[in-house]
C-alpha cells in the first residue's frame, strides 16, 4: 500500500515511509489500516473493537521486529554469558503500552489512533492480560524480565505457555467464584510460535544398562509416553535500548512417535485420548501459592518445561560452541524457586545418558550452572514429592537423585564425621516417614548459589529453614532483596505522577531510580508538596470513577484510600484488617459524633479454590462491607470495597490512588512481599510489620515515614515458645473482646452465628499467625495513620520522601546485584544493522 514512486529510484529522496516501520502519524495510520485488512481479514466497517485492538498490536509489533531479530541474530554469532531464567509462573501483565513506552512510540501512536476517529483507551483495554502466574513470584519473573533487556543483558526466559492461567474471580452473594482465564481465546498477537525448534520429553517407563562400543557402561531410559514441547516465543523488550531478549514459553503437545503405536493396531480413539492426556500437561496454571499439594501433573509440568528448556539451550550451545565442556562458563540458570529444581537431575542425564560425560564433569558442569532462589518460609510451600509418584514419572532422574545424594552424604559424613542425626537433616530423601525427594535439598546440593528475597528472609533461610545448608556451604548464601521495574509501576501506571517528577528532575530516574533522591529538595517546597497531593487526588478520583462504574459504590476521593491487594492468606491477614475496621464501625455506633477521619478501606485478591479460610476471609470482608455500606450512620466516613478480580492490569490503577499501604504479615512469614515497594514507589505511606522487605523499605525511607506496629520475628518465636494464649488477649482487650463477639452473634451474617466460627474459633483457640497478639498495636497504629492523615501538608511530605528514598527497590538494583554476584554476566549492546533501520 506505499504511494507510488514517480521519479528514478537514484533520484529519489528517502520519503518513503515503510507500513512496517514508518513512524509518522500519517504512516501508523495506514499500517494501522493495512494489519486490520490483511492480517484480521477485516475493513473497518465490519471490524470490532477486539480487530482493531489486534491491528493495533500488530502495528507495534512491526516496529519492535528490528531490534528483536537483530538481539537474536547478535545473540546467535557472539560468545556471550547468558542468563536462563527459569520459572514455572511469568506474570507479565498486559504488553501494548508497556512495549510503546519502551520504543518511545507512545504519543505518535495515541495520536494515530484519535485521529482515526477510535478510542485509544477503549482499545487498550481489548488486550487480555498473560495471566501466567499466582502472585509475587510471577510478577517478580517478570520485572526481572523487564530489568535484563534493559540492562542490555543477554538472557532467555523460560516457562509454560499455559492455556488457561490464574483464574478470573467474579464475586457472588460475598463468595468468590472461579472463572476460566481463556486469554487465548481471540489469539495472541504478542507470541510467535517456533515449532521448528519443538523438543520431544519423556515420561515413565524403565531404564536399562548396557555397555556403550568402548566397553563402558551407560544407562538408557525408554520411556512409557513422549510428549512434544512446541516453543512459543514473546519479545521483552528493553526501555529506550535496542535490546529486546525473548520469554520462550513452551505448549504440550501429543508426539507422533507416540501415537503410532496405536494408529497402528488400530485404536483410533485410543490415540487421540491419549493425545488430549498430553496436551493437558500446558493446559492450566495451578492456582495455589505457598500450599502444596502433591499432584502427579504439578510435577508433569515442572519435568516438561525444565527439559524443553535445557534440551534447548544445549542446542543453541551447540550451535556457537564444539563441545557441552563450556556449557557453565556460557550459561547461568536461575532456579525461580524449586519449580523448576528438577533441572539439576535433568541436566545431569543430558549430559550422562546423551551426552556420554562421566559422572565427575557432568557435576561439575552442573553444580556450576545453576543457582537457586527461596521464595518462602512457610512449611507447608516447601516442595517435596512422594517417592512412588516421582520414581514412577521419572525412574532415570530417581535413580541419578540417588547417586548424587549417595556422594552428598558421602561429603557430609567427612564434615560431620560425629553426627549421624546431619546426615537425615541433610539428606535430599526424606525418610522420616513415608519417603520424598526434598525439592529444596536438591536445589541447594546442585547450585553453587543460593538466595533469599529480602534482607531478614535470608537471615532466616540461614538461622531456620536451611540452616544445615548454611554450615555447610556457608559461601554459596548470599542476600538479593526483590525489586520491580518502574518502567511498568511508576511511568505506564502512574503517569500523571512520572510526569510531575519529570517536570522537577529530569527523566533520568527511569533508568537510575536512585535519581529520585533529587526529590529530597522538593519535599520542603509548600507549594510542590500542595501540587503533588493535589495529583494524588486526580488518580483517586479515577478510581472513584472505576469503582463507581463496577461495583455502583460511591466512594469520596478526599477520603483517606487505604489498600490492601494480595493473595489472601493467613500469613498475610487479611482479616487483621477487618478486625481494625469493626472496631472503627463499634466506636462510632457507641459515639455517632465521634470525629473520625473518613476512610476508603479498599481490598483486593484471589483465594486458592480449595483454600477455605481464604474464602471464608473473603466473604467477611464483603459481609462486613455490606453492613457498614448500608449504615446510614456510619457510610459517609467508612466505606469497604472488595474490588473482584485483582490482577496487573488492576494493580496498576490502585497502586498509584493508594494513601496507605496495608503490609501487615506475621513477623517471620512473608519472605519479600514487592507490592509494599510498588505502593511506596507511587507515594503510599506503610502501615506495616517488620516482615520481608518492610524493614529495609523503612530503613530507607526513615522510620518517621512509616507506620509500625507489631511484633518481631524474635518476639513471635519467643512468645509461641511460651505457649501463645490468644484467649489472654480477647480478655484484657475489650474493644477486641468487643469485636469478636460481634462477629460470633451473627452481626455480620444475617443472623447466622455459625457463618463466621472457623474464623473467630481459630483465632481464639489456635492463632497461629498471631492477631490477637498483634491487634492493639495494630488498631493504635492505625489510629495514628487517621490523625497524621488529617495535616495534608505534612502528609504531603512524608509521600514525596517515601518516593524520593525508594531507588534501592527498582529491579534494575537486584538485577545488577544478581549479575555481578552470582551469574558473571555483564551487558552486551545491540546495534541494528543497517539494512533494518527503518527508511524513515
Ligand atoms: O514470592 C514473592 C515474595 O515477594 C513473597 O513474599 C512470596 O510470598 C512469594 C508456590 C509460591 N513465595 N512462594 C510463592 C508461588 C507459587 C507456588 O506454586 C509458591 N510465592 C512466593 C517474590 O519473591
Amino acid at each position: 500500500m506505499n504511494p507510488p514512486i514517480t521519479v528514478p529510484l537514484d533520484e529519489c529522496p528517502i520519503i518513503i515511509e515503510d507500513d512496517r516501520t514508518g513512524l509518522s502519524i500519517e504512516t501508523i495510520r495506514r499500517a494501522l489500516l493495512d494489519n486490520l485488512y490483511y492480517v484480521q481479514g477485516k475493513t473497518p466497517q465490519t471490524a470490532t473493537k477486539n480487530d482493531f485492538y489486534m491491528a493495533l498490536a500488530y502495528t507495534v509489533r512491526d516496529r519492535l521486529l528490528k531490534r528483536w531479530l537483530s538481539t537474536q541474530l547478535t545473540y546467535r554469532k557472539t560468545p556471550v554469558k547468558t542468563v536462563s531464567y527459569l520459572s514455572a509462573e511469568f506474570l507479565l501483565g498486559p504488553h501494548l503500552i508497556n512495549n510503546l513506552i519502551s520504543l518511545n512510540l507512545y504519543d505518535p501512536f495515541k495520536k494515530a489512533i484519535e485521529e482515526s476517529g477510535l478510542n485509544f483507551q477503549e482499545l487498550v483495554d481489548q488486550e487480555e492480560e498473560p495471566g501466567l502466574g499466582n502472585g509475587g513470584l510471577g510478577r517478580l519473573a517478570a520485572c526481572y524480565m523487564d530489568s535484563l533487556a534493559t540492562l542490555e543483558i543477554p538472557a532467555i526466559g523460560y516457562g509454560i505457555r499455559y492455556e488457561f492461567g490464574i483464574f478470573d474471580q467474579e464475586i457472588k452473594d460475598g463468595w468468590q467464584v472461579e472463572i476460566t482465564d481463556k486469554w487465548l481465546q481471540y489469539g495472541n498477537p504478542w507470541e510467535i510460535a517456533r515449532p521448528e525448534f519443538a523438543q520431544l520429553v519423556k515420561f515413565g517407563g524403565y531404564t536399562e544398562s548396557y555397555y556403550d562400543q568402548d566397553h563402558i557402561y551407560r544407562v538408557r531410559w525408554v520411556p512409557r509416553y513422549t510428549v512434544n514441547g512446541i516453543p512459543y516465543d514473546t519479545p521483552i523488550l528493553g526501555y529506550r535500548v535496542n535490546t529486546a531478549n525473548t520469554l520462550r514459553l513452551w505448549k504440550a503437545e501429543a508426539s507422533e512417535s507416540f501415537n503410532f503405536e496405536r494408529f497402528n493396531v488400530g485404536d483410533y480413539y485410543g490415540a487421540v485420548r491419549d493425545k488430549v492426556a498430553c496436551e493437558t500437561i500446558s493446559k492450566v496454571l495451578y492456582p495455589n501459592d505457598e500450599q502444596i499439594q502433591g499432584k502427579e501433573l504439578r510435577l508433569e509440568q515442572q519435568f516438561f518445561f525444565v527439559s524443553c528448556s535445557l534440551q534447548d539451550m544445549i542446542r543453541i550451545h551447540l550451535n556457537k560452541n564444539a563441545s557441552l565442556d563450556n556449557f557453565h562458563e556460557m550459561w547461568s540458570i536461575q532456579l525461580n524457586d524449586t519449580h523448576p529444581a528438577i533441572g539439576v537431575a535433568e541436566l545431569m542425564r543430558l549430559l550422562l545418558d546423551e551426552n556420554n560425560y562421566d559422572w565427575d564433569t557432568a557435576w561439575n558442569i552442573t553444580k556450576n550452572t545453576f543457582a537457586y532462589t527461596n521464595h518462602t518460609l512457610l512449611p507447608e510451600a516447601l516442595e517435596k514429592w512422594p517417592l512412588n509418584i516421582f520414581g514412577r514419572m521419572l525412574p532415570r532422574h530417581l535413580e541419578i537423585i540417588y547417586a548424587i545424594n549417595h556422594r552428598f552424604l558421602d561429603e557430609v559424613r567427612i564434615h560431620y564425621p560425629n553426627d549421624v542425626s546431619k546426615l537425615a537433616c541433610l539428606s535430599i530423601i526424606d525418610e522420616t516417614g513415608e519417603k520424598y525427594v526434598r525439592m529444596a535439598h536438591l536445589a541447594c546440593v546442585g547450585s553453587f548459589a543460593i538466595n533469599g528475597v529480602a534482607a531478614l528472609h535470608t537471615e532466616l533461610l540461614k538461622s531456620d529453614v536451611l540452616r544445615d545448608f548454611y554450615e555447610l556451604y556457608p559461601e554459596k548464601f548470599s542476600n538479593k532483596t526483590n525489586g520491580v521495574t518502574p518502567r511498568r509501576w511508576m511511568v505506564l501506571s502512574n503517569p500523571r505522577m512520572s510526569f510531575t517528577i519529570c517536570e522537577k528532575i529530569g527523566d533520568s530516574w527511569i533508568k537510575n531510580l536512585d535519581d529520585l533522591r533529587q526529590l529530597e529538595g522538593y519535599a520542603e517546597d509548600g507549594g510542590f508538596r500542595n501540587y503533588w497531593q493535589q495529583i494524588k487526588k486526580e488518580v483517586k478520583q479515577d478510581l472513584a470513577n472505576y469503582i463507581q462504574a463496577k461495583l455502583d459504590i460511591k466512594v469520596d476521593p478526599h477520603s483517606l484510600f487505604d489498600v490492601q491487594v494480595k493473595r489472601i492468606h493467613e500469613y498475610k491477614r487479611q482479616h487483621l484488617n477487618v478486625l481494625n475496621i469493626v472496631t472503627l464501625y463499634n466506636r462510632i455506633k457507641n459515639n455517632p459524633n465521634l470525629d473520625v477521619t473518613p476512610r476508603t478501606f479498599i481490598f483486593g485478591g484471589k483465594a486458592a479454590p480449595g483454600y477455605f479460610m481464604a474464602k471464608l476471609i473473603i466473604k467477611l470482608i464483603n459481609s462486613v462491607a455490606d453492613v457498614v455500606n448500608n449504615d446510614p450512620v456510619i457510610c459517609d466516613r467508612i466505606k469497604v470495597i472488595f474490588l473482584p478480580d485483582y490482577n496487573v492490569t488492576f494493580g496498576q490503577r490502585v497502586y498509584p490512588a493508594a494513601d496507605i499501604s496495608e503490609q501487615i504479615s506475621t513477623a517471620g512469614k512473608e519472605a519479600s512481599g514487592t507490592g509494599n515497594m510498588k505502593f511506596s514507589l507511587n507515594g503510599a505511606l506503610t502501615i506495616g510489620t517488620l516482615d520481608g522487605a518492610n524493614v529495609e523499605i523503612r530503613e530507607s525511607v526513615g522510620a518517621e515515614n512509616f507506620f509500625l506496629f507489631g511484633l518481631t520475628t524474635e518476639e513471635v518465636y519467643a512468645i509461641r515458645a511460651n505457649r501463645y494464649t490468644p484467649r489472654d488477649y480477647y480478655n484484657s482487650d475489650e474493644e477486641l473482646k468487643a469485636v469478636l463477639d460481634l462477629i460470633s452473634t451473627g452481626f455480620f451474617s444475617h443472623g447466622d452465628p455459625n457463618l463466621f466460627r472457623p474464623i473467630v474459633d481459630n483465632l481464639l483457640y489456635s492463632d497461629p499467625y498471631m492477631l490477637l497478639a498483634d491487634y492493639r498495636s495494630y488498631v493504635d497504629a492505625q489510629d495514628a495513620v487517621g490523625c497524621a492523615y488529617r495535616d495534608q501538608d505534612h502528609w504531603g511530605r512524608m509521600s514525596i520522601l517515601n518516593v524520593a528514598r525508594m531507588g534501592k527497590f527498582s529491579s534494575d538494583r537486584s538485577i545488577k546485584d544478581y549479575c555481578n554476584d552470582i551469574w558473571k554476566t555483564k551487558p552486551f549492546a545491540i546495534d541494528v544493522p543497517e539494512y533494518m533501520q527503518s527508511q524513515a
